[in-house]
């Protein structure tokens, strides 16, 4: 069962959502140019999200890569992994994945810590 399905949607976006209980998230088909940016996807399997169009899909937090063991590594510590997150389906990849919950609440945060740190 998913959660959102964009059939044959174009332009669309789809942002802060919280997607559990689920056993997929989002798909994708026949359409284009939709953004899918800042959701978290607690979602235990490797289909969270699955794109069989041209969506952009861009710093959501993905349950099943937010560690090492899975394969994401943040090696520069922005809360940000270190690789692309494969999208299932098509050939789409979220860049920016997020190993953090709901991370684009906290990297504000993280930056004026960081800053503070180093002009002290
Ligand atoms: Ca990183």
């Amino acid at each position: 069962m998913w959660g959102i399905t964009l059939s044959d949607a174009n332009n669309s976006n789809v942002s802060y959502n919280n997607f559990t209980g689920l056993e997929r998230g989002v798909m994708t088909f026949e359409g284009y140019h939709s953004t899918i940016e800042k959701n978290n996807f607690w979602i235990s399997t490797s289909i969270a999200g699955e794109d069989h169009g041209n969506s952009t899909w861009k710093n959501n937090y993905y349950m099943a890569y937010d560690e090492e063991v899975e394969g994401c590594y943040d090696s520069d510590q922005n809360l940000v992994c270190d690789e692309p997150y494969p999208l299932y389906g098509g050939s789409n990849y979220d860049n920016t994945p997020y190993n953090t919950p709901s991370g684009w609440l906290k990297i504000k945060h993280y930056h004026l810590e960081r800053f503070e740190d180093t002009h002290e």
